[in-house]
Protein backbone atom coordinates (compact mmCIF):
# COMPACT_ATOMS: atom_id res chain seq x y z
CA UNK A 1 0.00 0.00 0.00
CA UNK A 2 1.22 3.36 -0.82
CA UNK A 3 0.05 6.75 0.83
CA UNK A 4 1.39 8.90 -2.05
CA UNK A 5 0.80 12.89 -2.24
CA UNK A 6 -0.06 13.23 -6.14
CA UNK A 7 -0.09 11.29 -9.34
CA UNK A 8 0.92 12.37 -12.74
CA UNK A 9 -1.03 11.00 -15.89
CA UNK A 10 0.64 11.62 -19.32
CA UNK A 11 4.18 10.74 -19.37
CA UNK A 12 5.75 12.94 -22.74
CA UNK A 13 8.20 15.33 -21.43
CA UNK A 14 6.72 17.66 -19.54
CA UNK A 15 4.92 15.26 -17.29
CA UNK A 16 8.32 13.18 -17.18
CA UNK A 17 9.61 16.22 -15.35
CA UNK A 18 6.89 17.78 -13.72
CA UNK A 19 7.34 13.79 -11.64
CA UNK A 20 10.48 14.06 -11.20
CA UNK A 21 10.54 17.72 -10.43
CA UNK A 22 7.28 16.80 -7.54
CA UNK A 23 9.49 13.85 -6.13
CA UNK A 24 12.61 15.74 -5.71
CA UNK A 25 10.70 17.72 -3.15
CA UNK A 26 9.81 15.26 -1.61
CA UNK A 27 6.16 14.49 -2.99
CA UNK A 28 5.54 10.67 -3.10
CA UNK A 29 4.43 10.27 -6.94
CA UNK A 30 2.21 7.41 -8.52
CA UNK A 31 2.99 7.94 -12.53
CA UNK A 32 0.52 6.58 -15.27
CA UNK A 33 0.68 6.61 -18.93
CA UNK A 34 -1.60 5.54 -21.58
CA UNK A 35 0.90 2.95 -23.12
CA UNK A 36 2.92 1.20 -20.70
CA UNK A 37 5.91 1.41 -22.77
CA UNK A 38 6.56 4.76 -21.88
CA UNK A 39 6.30 4.06 -18.60
CA UNK A 40 8.18 1.48 -17.97
CA UNK A 41 11.15 3.52 -19.81
CA UNK A 42 10.48 6.08 -17.74
CA UNK A 43 10.73 4.21 -14.50
CA UNK A 44 13.86 2.33 -15.60
CA UNK A 45 15.70 5.49 -16.61
CA UNK A 46 15.33 9.10 -15.53
CA UNK A 47 13.18 7.74 -12.53
CA UNK A 48 15.19 5.29 -11.36
CA UNK A 49 15.97 6.20 -7.27
CA UNK A 50 13.05 9.01 -6.91
CA UNK A 51 10.62 8.58 -5.12
CA UNK A 52 8.15 7.72 -7.80
CA UNK A 53 5.78 4.56 -8.44
CA UNK A 54 3.89 3.56 -11.63
CA UNK A 55 0.37 2.42 -11.71
CA UNK A 56 -0.86 0.12 -14.34
CA UNK A 57 -4.17 1.35 -14.76
CA UNK A 58 -6.02 4.09 -12.93
CA UNK A 59 -7.87 1.88 -10.33
CA UNK A 60 -4.38 1.18 -9.15
CA UNK A 61 -3.46 5.20 -9.55
CA UNK A 62 -6.31 5.86 -7.28
CA UNK A 63 -5.03 3.22 -4.61
CA UNK A 64 -1.81 4.52 -4.53
CA UNK A 65 -2.86 8.20 -3.32
CA UNK A 66 -3.86 9.39 -0.04
CA UNK A 67 -7.31 10.98 0.34
CA UNK A 68 -8.41 13.50 -0.50
CA UNK A 69 -6.58 12.23 -3.78
CA UNK A 70 -4.69 14.32 -5.78
CA UNK A 71 -4.06 13.98 -9.93
CA UNK A 72 -2.59 16.08 -12.29
CA UNK A 73 -3.11 15.80 -15.83
CA UNK A 74 -0.48 16.41 -18.43
CA UNK A 75 -1.89 14.71 -21.49
CA UNK A 76 -2.61 16.41 -25.17
CA UNK A 77 -5.16 19.17 -25.22
CA UNK A 78 -8.72 18.63 -26.26
CA UNK A 79 -10.75 15.14 -26.10
CA UNK A 80 -8.21 13.30 -24.44
CA UNK A 81 -8.89 15.40 -21.00
CA UNK A 82 -12.42 14.85 -21.22
CA UNK A 83 -11.64 10.36 -22.47
CA UNK A 84 -9.06 10.59 -19.36
CA UNK A 85 -11.99 12.24 -17.05
CA UNK A 86 -14.75 9.92 -18.01
CA UNK A 87 -11.89 7.05 -17.25
CA UNK A 88 -11.15 8.54 -13.81
CA UNK A 89 -14.47 9.29 -12.42
CA UNK A 90 -15.07 5.60 -11.22
CA UNK A 91 -11.58 5.38 -9.17
CA UNK A 92 -12.61 9.16 -7.76
CA UNK A 93 -14.29 10.13 -4.60
CA UNK A 94 -16.14 13.40 -3.13
CA UNK A 95 -13.45 16.11 -2.60
CA UNK A 96 -10.63 14.36 -4.63
CA UNK A 97 -8.71 17.29 -6.99
CA UNK A 98 -7.90 16.73 -10.65
CA UNK A 99 -5.95 19.17 -12.03
CA UNK A 100 -5.02 19.78 -15.98
CA UNK A 101 -2.14 20.94 -16.36
CA UNK A 102 -2.24 21.06 -20.27
CA UNK A 103 -2.77 23.93 -22.94
CA UNK A 104 -6.49 23.44 -22.75
CA UNK A 105 -8.55 26.09 -23.90
CA UNK A 106 -9.99 28.23 -20.75
CA UNK A 107 -13.67 27.72 -21.85
CA UNK A 108 -13.05 23.98 -22.05
CA UNK A 109 -12.05 24.28 -18.54
CA UNK A 110 -14.67 26.50 -17.69
CA UNK A 111 -16.86 23.59 -18.67
CA UNK A 112 -14.71 20.46 -16.97
CA UNK A 113 -14.89 22.47 -13.68
CA UNK A 114 -18.93 22.52 -13.82
CA UNK A 115 -18.83 18.87 -14.96
CA UNK A 116 -16.48 17.76 -12.54
CA UNK A 117 -18.40 19.90 -9.87
CA UNK A 118 -21.71 17.80 -10.05
CA UNK A 119 -19.53 14.50 -9.83
CA UNK A 120 -17.89 16.07 -6.36
CA UNK A 121 -15.01 16.36 -7.95
CA UNK A 122 -12.62 19.28 -7.78
CA UNK A 123 -11.16 20.49 -11.10
CA UNK A 124 -8.55 22.95 -11.74
CA UNK A 125 -6.80 24.16 -14.87
CA UNK A 126 -3.65 24.54 -14.37
CA UNK A 127 -1.53 27.15 -16.75
CA UNK A 128 2.75 25.86 -16.88
CA UNK A 129 5.01 27.60 -18.57
CA UNK A 130 8.49 27.30 -18.62
CA UNK A 131 8.93 24.11 -21.46
CA UNK A 132 10.76 21.10 -20.47
CA UNK A 133 13.41 22.46 -18.36
CA UNK A 134 11.08 24.64 -16.86
CA UNK A 135 8.89 21.92 -15.66
CA UNK A 136 12.20 19.90 -14.30
CA UNK A 137 13.90 22.38 -12.17
CA UNK A 138 10.65 25.06 -11.70
CA UNK A 139 7.66 26.32 -13.98
CA UNK A 140 5.71 29.62 -13.64
CA UNK A 141 2.25 27.73 -12.98
CA UNK A 142 -1.10 29.58 -13.30
CA UNK A 143 -3.70 27.59 -11.29
CA UNK A 144 -7.63 28.60 -11.49
CA UNK A 145 -10.82 26.83 -10.48
CA UNK A 146 -12.41 25.92 -7.09
CA UNK A 147 -10.61 28.25 -4.56
CA UNK A 148 -10.65 25.56 -1.73
CA UNK A 149 -9.17 23.13 -4.10
CA UNK A 150 -6.78 24.91 -4.88
CA UNK A 151 -5.64 25.58 -1.16
CA UNK A 152 -5.36 22.02 -0.42
CA UNK A 153 -2.86 21.73 -3.24
CA UNK A 154 -1.15 25.18 -3.09
CA UNK A 155 1.67 23.79 -1.02
CA UNK A 156 2.97 21.15 -3.40
CA UNK A 157 2.67 23.53 -6.47
CA UNK A 158 4.92 26.22 -4.42
CA UNK A 159 7.15 23.44 -3.80
CA UNK A 160 7.64 22.98 -7.21
CA UNK A 161 7.23 26.21 -8.80
CA UNK A 162 10.47 28.22 -9.77
CA UNK A 163 11.18 31.30 -7.68
CA UNK A 164 11.49 34.80 -7.80
CA UNK A 165 14.58 36.56 -5.89
CA UNK A 166 13.21 36.83 -2.60
CA UNK A 167 12.53 33.27 -2.58
CA UNK A 168 8.60 33.52 -3.46
CA UNK A 169 7.05 30.63 -5.87
CA UNK A 170 5.41 31.98 -9.34
CA UNK A 171 2.49 30.77 -8.83
CA UNK A 172 -0.59 31.58 -6.98
CA UNK A 173 -4.10 31.97 -7.68
CA UNK A 174 -5.41 33.36 -10.39
CA UNK A 175 -8.88 33.30 -10.24
CA UNK A 176 -12.45 30.68 -10.58
CA UNK A 177 -13.17 28.56 -13.28
CA UNK A 178 -11.08 28.86 -16.29
CA UNK A 179 -8.98 31.29 -15.21
CA UNK A 180 -5.65 29.81 -15.13
CA UNK A 181 -5.94 28.47 -18.59
CA UNK A 182 -6.99 32.09 -19.67
CA UNK A 183 -4.13 33.74 -18.33
CA UNK A 184 -1.73 31.34 -19.45
CA UNK A 185 -3.49 31.79 -23.22
CA UNK A 186 -2.49 35.57 -22.84
CA UNK A 187 0.86 34.50 -21.58
CA UNK A 188 1.09 32.50 -25.00
CA UNK A 189 -0.12 35.60 -26.91
CA UNK A 190 2.39 37.50 -25.45
CA UNK A 191 5.06 34.80 -26.26
CA UNK A 192 3.85 34.86 -30.22
CA UNK A 193 4.51 38.84 -30.00
CA UNK A 194 7.54 39.29 -28.54
CA UNK A 195 8.75 36.15 -30.53
CA UNK A 196 8.01 37.81 -33.71
CA UNK A 197 9.52 41.60 -32.44
CA UNK A 198 12.75 39.47 -31.71
CA UNK A 199 12.67 37.72 -35.07
CA UNK A 200 12.22 40.88 -36.54
CA UNK A 201 14.63 42.85 -34.83
CA UNK A 202 17.01 39.37 -35.90
CA UNK A 203 16.21 40.81 -39.76
CA UNK A 204 17.09 43.88 -39.58
CA UNK A 205 20.13 43.32 -38.47
CA UNK A 206 20.93 40.84 -40.96
CA UNK A 207 19.27 42.73 -44.02
CA UNK A 208 20.84 46.24 -42.73
CA UNK A 209 24.23 45.12 -42.05
CA UNK A 210 24.70 41.80 -43.18
CA UNK A 211 25.70 40.95 -39.64
CA UNK A 212 27.16 37.59 -39.34
CA UNK A 213 24.93 35.41 -36.34
CA UNK A 214 28.11 35.39 -33.91
CA UNK A 215 28.15 39.45 -33.87
CA UNK A 216 24.31 39.34 -33.90
CA UNK A 217 24.42 36.94 -31.01
CA UNK A 218 26.56 39.42 -29.41
CA UNK A 219 24.38 42.62 -29.77
CA UNK A 220 21.12 40.55 -28.51
CA UNK A 221 23.29 39.18 -25.35
CA UNK A 222 24.11 43.12 -24.95
CA UNK A 223 20.27 44.16 -25.00
CA UNK A 224 19.59 41.05 -22.34
CA UNK A 225 20.33 43.83 -19.35
CA UNK A 226 18.96 46.12 -16.88
CA UNK A 227 15.46 45.96 -16.74
CA UNK A 228 14.87 44.69 -20.51
CA UNK A 229 16.81 41.41 -19.43
CA UNK A 230 14.31 38.55 -20.49
CA UNK A 231 14.23 34.89 -21.20
CA UNK A 232 13.78 35.57 -24.79
CA UNK A 233 16.53 38.01 -25.53
CA UNK A 234 18.68 35.40 -23.81
CA UNK A 235 17.60 32.33 -25.66
CA UNK A 236 17.79 34.34 -28.82
CA UNK A 237 21.15 35.50 -28.37
CA UNK A 238 22.33 31.51 -27.51
CA UNK A 239 20.39 30.62 -30.74
CA UNK A 240 22.71 33.46 -32.96
CA UNK A 241 25.70 31.60 -31.33
CA UNK A 242 24.99 27.58 -32.09
CA UNK A 243 25.93 25.74 -35.17
CA UNK A 244 24.87 23.21 -37.03
CA UNK A 245 26.66 20.03 -35.96
CA UNK A 246 26.02 18.71 -39.48
CA UNK A 247 27.56 21.45 -41.83
CA UNK A 248 28.97 24.01 -38.96
CA UNK A 249 27.10 26.48 -40.67
CA UNK A 250 24.86 28.82 -38.54
CA UNK A 251 22.26 26.98 -37.00
CA UNK A 252 19.78 29.94 -38.21
CA UNK A 253 21.27 29.06 -41.97
CA UNK A 254 19.84 25.44 -41.93
CA UNK A 255 16.41 26.18 -40.57
CA UNK A 256 12.94 26.62 -42.89
CA UNK A 257 11.54 29.70 -42.31
CA UNK A 258 8.51 28.60 -41.56
CA UNK A 259 6.64 29.11 -38.42
CA UNK A 260 4.38 25.96 -36.79
CA UNK A 261 2.18 27.07 -34.06
CA UNK A 262 -0.39 25.01 -31.84
CA UNK A 263 -2.99 27.47 -31.64
CA UNK A 264 -2.65 29.81 -28.66
CA UNK A 265 -2.17 32.42 -30.41
CA UNK A 266 -4.72 32.65 -32.57
CA UNK A 267 -6.59 31.87 -29.41
CA UNK A 268 -5.76 34.80 -27.75
CA UNK A 269 -6.63 36.90 -30.59
CA UNK A 270 -9.90 35.43 -31.24
CA UNK A 271 -10.53 36.29 -27.60
CA UNK A 272 -9.35 39.41 -27.98
CA UNK A 273 -11.52 40.61 -31.08
CA UNK A 274 -14.29 38.62 -28.99
CA UNK A 275 -13.79 41.34 -25.90
CA UNK A 276 -13.08 44.27 -28.17
CA UNK A 277 -9.94 44.40 -27.13
CA UNK A 278 -7.10 45.80 -29.57
CA UNK A 279 -3.82 43.13 -29.37
CA UNK A 280 -2.30 44.32 -32.97
CA UNK A 281 1.18 43.20 -31.91
CA UNK A 282 0.19 39.48 -30.92
CA UNK A 283 -2.42 39.55 -34.21
CA UNK A 284 0.45 40.22 -36.11
CA UNK A 285 2.66 37.86 -34.75
CA UNK A 286 0.19 35.25 -35.50
CA UNK A 287 -0.55 36.65 -39.12
CA UNK A 288 3.55 36.44 -39.35
CA UNK A 289 3.50 32.52 -39.03
CA UNK A 290 0.79 32.20 -42.02
CA UNK A 291 2.41 33.88 -43.98
CA UNK A 292 6.26 32.28 -43.20
CA UNK A 293 3.93 29.10 -44.31
CA UNK A 294 2.90 30.63 -47.53
CA UNK A 295 7.03 29.67 -48.86
CA UNK A 296 5.78 28.46 -52.47
CA UNK A 297 3.78 32.12 -53.01
CA UNK A 298 6.93 34.08 -51.50
CA UNK A 299 8.90 32.70 -53.66
CA UNK A 300 6.91 32.94 -56.56
CA UNK A 301 6.32 36.80 -55.74
CA UNK A 302 9.82 37.52 -55.12
CA UNK A 303 11.48 38.39 -58.47
CA UNK A 304 7.79 39.79 -59.74
CA UNK A 305 6.75 42.26 -56.53
CA UNK A 306 8.88 45.33 -57.09
CA UNK A 307 10.35 46.90 -53.89
CA UNK A 308 12.97 49.32 -52.89
CA UNK A 309 16.38 48.59 -54.95
CA UNK A 310 18.63 50.12 -52.10
CA UNK A 311 19.76 47.36 -49.55
CA UNK A 312 18.91 49.30 -46.01
CA UNK A 313 21.77 51.03 -44.00
CA UNK A 314 23.27 49.47 -41.35
CA UNK A 315 20.73 49.48 -38.68
CA UNK A 316 21.69 51.38 -35.06
CA UNK A 317 21.80 48.40 -32.91
CA UNK A 318 21.83 51.21 -29.75
CA UNK A 319 18.37 52.83 -31.47
CA UNK A 320 16.92 49.19 -32.64
CA UNK A 321 17.65 48.04 -29.22
CA UNK A 322 15.32 50.91 -27.75
CA UNK A 323 12.65 49.94 -30.39
CA UNK A 324 12.38 46.55 -29.61
CA UNK A 325 11.94 47.42 -25.74
CA UNK A 326 9.13 49.45 -25.89
CA UNK A 327 7.40 47.49 -29.16
CA UNK A 328 7.91 44.66 -26.62
CA UNK A 329 6.24 46.28 -23.32
CA UNK A 330 3.26 47.26 -26.28
CA UNK A 331 2.78 43.38 -27.03
CA UNK A 332 2.69 43.01 -22.86
CA UNK A 333 0.17 46.28 -22.39
CA UNK A 334 -2.05 44.35 -24.68
CA UNK A 335 -2.16 41.04 -22.98
CA UNK A 336 -2.61 42.85 -19.48
CA UNK A 337 -5.33 45.20 -20.93
CA UNK A 338 -7.22 41.77 -22.19
CA UNK A 339 -6.59 40.42 -18.76
CA UNK A 340 -8.31 43.44 -17.48
CA UNK A 341 -11.30 43.14 -19.87
CA UNK A 342 -11.77 39.91 -19.81
CA UNK A 343 -12.33 40.03 -15.68
CA UNK A 344 -14.61 42.99 -16.16
CA UNK A 345 -16.63 40.84 -18.34
CA UNK A 346 -16.45 37.77 -16.22
CA UNK A 347 -15.23 38.39 -13.32
CA UNK A 348 -12.79 35.39 -12.90
CA UNK A 349 -10.76 37.30 -9.97
CA UNK A 350 -7.62 37.75 -12.23
CA UNK A 351 -4.83 40.13 -10.46
CA UNK A 352 -2.71 42.07 -12.74
CA UNK A 353 -0.06 42.72 -9.90
CA UNK A 354 -0.29 38.90 -8.98
CA UNK A 355 0.07 37.84 -12.50
CA UNK A 356 3.08 40.21 -13.14
CA UNK A 357 4.70 37.92 -10.48
CA UNK A 358 4.00 34.63 -11.39
CA UNK A 359 5.43 35.42 -14.66
CA UNK A 360 8.19 37.15 -13.02
CA UNK A 361 10.52 34.03 -13.53
CA UNK A 362 9.94 30.15 -14.92
CA UNK A 363 7.81 31.09 -17.67
CA UNK A 364 9.09 32.03 -21.35
CA UNK A 365 7.74 35.24 -21.06
CA UNK A 366 9.65 35.85 -18.03
CA UNK A 367 11.41 39.24 -17.64
CA UNK A 368 13.40 41.68 -15.27
CA UNK A 369 10.62 44.60 -15.91
CA UNK A 370 8.15 42.65 -14.80
CA UNK A 371 9.00 43.64 -10.90
CA UNK A 372 7.81 46.98 -11.68
CA UNK A 373 4.12 45.96 -12.22
CA UNK A 374 4.73 43.68 -9.04
CA UNK A 375 5.86 46.61 -7.07
CA UNK A 376 4.22 49.27 -8.72
CA UNK A 377 2.26 52.19 -6.58
CA UNK A 378 -1.64 51.40 -5.92
CA UNK A 379 -2.57 54.61 -7.75
CA UNK A 380 -0.69 53.64 -10.91
CA UNK A 381 -1.23 49.86 -11.60
CA UNK A 382 -4.93 51.27 -11.70
CA UNK A 383 -3.57 53.10 -15.01
CA UNK A 384 -5.32 50.93 -17.85
CA UNK A 385 -2.60 50.35 -19.77
CA UNK A 386 1.12 49.80 -18.48
CA UNK A 387 2.58 52.10 -21.40
CA UNK A 388 1.17 54.72 -18.63
CA UNK A 389 3.50 53.28 -15.31
CA UNK A 390 5.22 55.77 -14.00
CA UNK A 391 8.09 52.74 -14.37
CA UNK A 392 8.60 53.05 -17.76
CA UNK A 393 8.32 56.52 -18.56
CA UNK A 394 12.18 56.53 -19.58
CA UNK A 395 11.72 53.97 -21.77
CA UNK A 396 8.45 55.12 -23.48
CA UNK A 397 10.38 58.66 -23.88
CA UNK A 398 13.34 57.74 -26.00
CA UNK A 399 11.82 54.32 -26.99
CA UNK A 400 8.98 55.93 -29.01
CA UNK A 401 11.35 58.39 -31.45
CA UNK A 402 13.77 54.80 -32.27
CA UNK A 403 10.35 52.37 -32.35
CA UNK A 404 9.30 55.18 -34.99
CA UNK A 405 12.61 55.16 -37.20
CA UNK A 406 13.16 51.86 -36.96
CA UNK A 407 9.49 51.18 -38.54
CA UNK A 408 10.15 53.87 -40.78
CA UNK A 409 13.41 52.81 -42.12
CA UNK A 410 12.32 49.13 -42.86
CA UNK A 411 9.27 49.74 -44.90
CA UNK A 412 11.79 52.61 -46.68
CA UNK A 413 13.82 49.49 -47.33
CA UNK A 414 11.33 47.08 -47.89
CA UNK A 415 11.66 44.72 -44.90
CA UNK A 416 8.51 43.68 -43.53
CA UNK A 417 8.34 44.29 -39.86
CA UNK A 418 4.77 43.40 -38.98
CA UNK A 419 5.24 43.26 -35.11
CA UNK A 420 7.41 46.38 -34.54
CA UNK A 421 4.91 48.12 -37.26
CA UNK A 422 1.47 47.41 -35.09
CA UNK A 423 3.11 47.84 -31.73
CA UNK A 424 4.25 51.54 -32.74
CA UNK A 425 0.62 51.95 -34.28
CA UNK A 426 -1.31 50.92 -31.11
CA UNK A 427 1.00 53.21 -29.38
CA UNK A 428 0.31 56.26 -31.59
CA UNK A 429 -2.96 55.51 -31.31
CA UNK A 430 -3.34 55.43 -27.65
CA UNK A 431 -1.24 59.22 -27.55
CA UNK A 432 -4.09 59.96 -30.33
CA UNK A 433 -6.81 61.82 -28.24
CA UNK A 434 -8.63 62.35 -31.63
CA UNK A 435 -8.84 59.79 -34.27
CA UNK A 436 -10.63 59.62 -37.18
CA UNK A 437 -13.04 57.71 -36.16
CA UNK A 438 -15.56 60.40 -37.09
CA UNK A 439 -15.31 59.87 -40.69
CA UNK A 440 -16.48 56.10 -40.09
CA UNK A 441 -19.31 56.94 -38.17
CA UNK A 442 -20.41 59.35 -40.81
CA UNK A 443 -19.54 56.38 -43.77
CA UNK A 444 -21.87 54.07 -41.68
CA UNK A 445 -24.57 56.56 -41.32
CA UNK A 446 -24.03 57.38 -45.16
CA UNK A 447 -24.51 54.12 -46.17
CA UNK A 448 -26.13 52.65 -43.64
CA UNK A 449 -27.98 55.13 -41.82
CA UNK A 450 -26.99 53.80 -38.11
CA UNK A 451 -26.52 57.29 -36.77
CA UNK A 452 -24.03 59.21 -35.30
CA UNK A 453 -23.00 60.41 -31.76
CA UNK A 454 -22.21 64.42 -31.90
CA UNK A 455 -19.42 66.29 -30.16
CA UNK A 456 -21.60 68.64 -28.76
CA UNK A 457 -24.91 66.93 -27.61
CA UNK A 458 -25.92 64.03 -26.80
CA UNK A 459 -28.03 61.52 -28.89
CA UNK A 460 -28.27 59.63 -32.19
CA UNK A 461 -28.11 61.90 -35.35
CA UNK A 462 -28.40 61.21 -38.78
CA UNK A 463 -26.34 63.32 -42.05
CA UNK A 464 -27.66 65.47 -44.06
CA UNK A 465 -26.75 62.94 -46.66
CA UNK A 466 -29.79 63.50 -49.23
CA UNK A 467 -29.80 65.43 -51.67
P1 LIG B 1 0.62 8.03 -25.02
O1 LIG B 1 2.06 8.00 -24.59
O2 LIG B 1 -0.09 6.78 -24.69
O3 LIG B 1 0.44 8.48 -26.43
C1 LIG B 1 1.09 13.65 -24.74
O4 LIG B 1 0.59 13.28 -25.99
C2 LIG B 1 0.62 12.68 -23.69
O5 LIG B 1 -0.81 12.58 -23.71
C3 LIG B 1 1.14 11.28 -23.86
O6 LIG B 1 1.53 10.81 -22.60
C4 LIG B 1 -0.05 10.51 -24.42
O7 LIG B 1 -0.08 9.15 -24.10
C5 LIG B 1 -1.17 11.21 -23.71
N1 LIG B 1 -2.48 11.03 -24.35
C6 LIG B 1 -2.86 11.48 -25.55
N2 LIG B 1 -4.13 11.15 -25.80
C7 LIG B 1 -4.58 10.44 -24.73
C8 LIG B 1 -5.81 9.84 -24.37
N3 LIG B 1 -6.87 9.91 -25.17
N4 LIG B 1 -5.89 9.20 -23.17
C9 LIG B 1 -4.81 9.15 -22.36
N5 LIG B 1 -3.62 9.71 -22.62
C10 LIG B 1 -3.50 10.36 -23.78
Amino acid sequence: MYDNDIAVVGLAVMGQNLALNMARHGLGVTVYNRTWEKTEAFMAGPAQGASIIAAMDLKALAASLKKPRAVFLMVKAGSAVDDLLDELLPWLEPGDIVMDGGNSHFEDTTARVLRMRDKGVSFLGVGVSGGEKGALLGPSIMPGGPRQAWERVAPMLAAIAAKTGDGRPCTGYMGRDGAGHFVKMVHNGIEYGVMQLLAEAHDLLLRGHGMEARAQSEVFDEWNAGSQASFLLEITADILARRDALTDAPILDVITDTAGSKGTGLWTSRSALTLGVPVPTITAAVEARMLSNLRDLRRMSAPLLPGPRETPPPADRECLGRALFLATLAAYAQGFALIRAAEEAWGFGLDTSEIARVWREGCIIRAAFLDDLVHDSPARSDAHNILLSSAFDAHVASGQAALRRTVSQAANFGVPVPGLASSLAYYDSLRSARLPANLIQAQRDYFGAHGFERTDMPGVFHGPWEE
